[in-house]
């Protein structure tokens, strides 16, 4: 039985290209999903020379930067690695909600996985904790990458 809906088996990412897009906001977070996904991919088998990484300013700017880059068709999947974290205002709201919709029809638009590996948490604690060295959602996004770019070839017969 696998937990929280993540494949229980061995991931295979070999073969595959993958961009990471990495939110600059909260960077001390961000980097550490960052280092987090890049190990996923290297445990899959994943070259370190196909996985690309790019920066935006923030998960605002993850939906164009995302589509743009699926649209290269150089890549099997996009990882996009952010922190919104909750704060007095709305704000993180309109941040959180615009990284998620915009996400969701990156992938959509595309047909290429778009992966939403955006912690959105309360506390920098709880963002600390998401991104540590156990338990780790830069893993998770990364795996989902892999899981996901396998399922479409299958799918496609490609
Ligand atoms: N961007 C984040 O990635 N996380 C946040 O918590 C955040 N908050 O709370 O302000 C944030 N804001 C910046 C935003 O993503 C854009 O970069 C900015 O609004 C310019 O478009």
């Amino acid at each position: 039985m696998s937990q929280g809906g993540f494949a229980s088996g061995p991931l295979d990412g070999k073969g595959q290209r993958h961009a990471v897009l990495v939110a600059r906001f909260n960077s001390d977070i961000t980097e550490a999903l960052k280092e987090g996904a890049i190990a996923a991919f290297a445990r899959a088998g994943v070259k370190a020379e196909d996985v690309e990484i790019f920066y935006v300013p923030g998960a605002f700017e993850f939906g164009s930067a995302a589509k743009a880059i699926a649209l290269t068709g150089r890549y099997s999947a996009v990882t996009c690695l952010g922190c919104v974290i909750q704060g007095d205002t709305d704000h993180h709201l309109y941040v959180s909600g615009e990284a998620a919709r915009l996400i969701g029809q990156a992938a959509y638009d595309t047909g290429i996985p778009v992966i939403f590996g955006v912690l959105t948490t309360h506390t920098h604690k709880q963002a600390l904790e998401r991104a540590g060295a156990t338990g780790n959602k830069g893993q998770e996004a990364a795996d989902t990458a892999i899981e996901m770019a396998l399922l479409l070839k299958r799918i496609r017969g490609s």
